[in-house]
């Protein structure tokens, strides 16, 4: 099917499907990533998704961050995954993490994995607090009364983020696995992958998604995979001890949109800490600085955005992915230096390229030699990630570089199936239909 030829979906009939989304991939307890790709719950999936929840019914939006907060360690890690017991079928699945087999800083449960993913959980806190305020007295007191436990939560995240992956004080939160980006194979972790040498005993596995998503193109390689797994692997026998992989790690690198995503949630905690009137406010202020400054400091002045590093070899990871725009979300940048990376944004290399299907944020440059259309993260345009660029926009004040991101998010989501990513040049809806975020995108963009 072409895409012209799909039907178009507009307000109340989108908003209704969206609904219908997140209700049939609910399982009562949680709400799973995607029906069948991704049949547990992942962890900034369910910030996002709790957004979407809080437009339907608060309380079950709380109940979905409570489920994730059931998973987190002692060390205050909130998990990328926690599992659902009764679906076996996802690799690498619990067994092969192994958590609470090599240390007691897991939970035996629920099972989760060992690594972690970008922070978002407080500002999707701040938002559910928001939209309980817009909903009427019973939302606000139902939030109020789940509020001060989930922030005692988010706080150990906080703290365990920036005493685990920044003990430098650098202001730029360190990656153990490219699964933690949340951007899989992104062409900024190319580098530091391409030195991780596949374990000669890594035990067989079985990938479960490429059986689902049957274009093999659309998805990481079978090296990528055996790469990921093999860091996996090197992860569970050095027990999940973050000092231990920070010495002799494989995978190590600075990660700007999670930088940038802790300083915008440390500014959004301390706004939560104020409410309670708890005592950690100028400590949560502090962390909201230092990360917004490591972020800003991480631009380079040729390409015009922010880069990683590889901790290994000390190199600046040189490509050109939507990560690169990390400033945009927590500030930090001068006037000047935001004005011009506003103007990259609209550019022919970013949204204002000829050939885009909508003027959203593709994953990779469509101007960049990386740059492959229909390859996850190397080019397809995720609509999480546009809407959370749109919200953290606005969150800051910007709604002048929002609108027309919105307008053109809108656009590509009208086609309805509520994709994982869609094709830029094209806007075919590619990946995972039915994911739960991308219908939170929806709900959050049009209620
Ligand atoms: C690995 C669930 C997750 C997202 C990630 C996305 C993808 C998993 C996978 O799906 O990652 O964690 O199996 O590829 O890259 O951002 O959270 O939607």
């Amino acid at each position: 099917t072409a895409v012209s030829d799909l039907p178009v979906h507009r307000g109340a009939d989108l908003v209704a499907r969206a609904a219908a989304v997140l209700r049939a991939n609910d399982t009562g307890v949680m709400v799973r990533a995607a029906p069948t790709l991704y049949p547990h719950q992942w962890s900034w999936d369910a910030a996002f998704v709790s957004v979407g929840l809080a437009h339907l019914d608060p309380g079950r939006a709380c109940a979905e961050l409570d489920h994730l907060f059931r998973g987190q360690w002692r060390t205050g890690m909130l998990p990328h995954i926690v599992f659902d017991p009764g679906e076996t079928t996802y690799s690498p699945g619990p067994d092969r993490w192994g958590c609470a087999e090599v240390t007691d800083d897991a939970p035996a449960a629920p099972r989760t994995s060992g690594i972690c993913q970008p922070p978002v959980h407080a500002l999707a806190v701040e938002r559910i607090v928001a939209l309980a305020e817009r909903r009427g007295p019973a939302a606000v007191a139902r939030v109020r009364a789940w509020l001060p436990g989930a922030y005692r939560r988010l706080l150990a995240w906080h703290r365990y983020l920036v005493r685990e992956r920044d003990p430098l004080r650098t202001g730029l939160v360190a990656i153990h696995h490219g699964w933690e980006s949340g951007m899989d194979n992104s062409p900024r972790w190319d580098g530091p992958y391409s030195r991780i040498a596949v374990l000669p005993d890594l035990p067989p596995y079985r990938r479960r998604d490429t059986r689902v998503v049957r274009d093999a193109a659309q998805r990481p390689t079978q090296l990528e995979y055996d790469r990921y797994l093999s860091v996996v692997e090197e992860l569970r026998r050095a027990g999940y001890d973050d000092a231990r992989t920070r010495a002799t790690g494989g995978f190590l690198v600075t990660d700007v949109f999670a930088s940038a995503v802790l300083a915008a949630a440390s500014e959004a905690l301390a706004g939560i800490a104020r409410s309670l009137g708890a005592g950690e406010v100028a400590e949560l202020e502090e962390h909201a600085e230092r990360f917004r400054a490591g972020v800003a400091g991480s631009e380079d002045a040729e390409l015009g955005l922010a880069l990683d590093t590889d901790l290994r070899t000390g190199a600046p990871l040189r490509v050109e992915t939507v990560a690169g725009f990390a400033p945009l979300l927590c500030g930090g940048l001068r006037t000047a230096a935001e004005r011009d990376m506003v103007a990259l944004l609209r550019s022919e290399r970013w949204t204002g390229h000829p050939g885009l299907r909508h003027a959203v944020l593709p994953s990779t440059s469509p101007a960049a030699r990386e740059f492959r259309p229909r390859a996850y993260w190397r080019g397809p345009s995720w609509p999480v990630v546009t809407w959370f660029f749109v919200w953290m926009l606005e969150r800051r004040g910007r709604p002048d570089v929002a609108a027309p991101l919105r307008r053109a998010l809108l656009d590509e989501l009208a086609e309805g199936s509520f994709a994982e990513y869609h094709e830029p040049l094209t806007g075919e809806p590619l990946g995972s239909a039915a994911q739960s975020w991308t219908a939170a995108a929806a709900l959050d963009l049009l209620l």
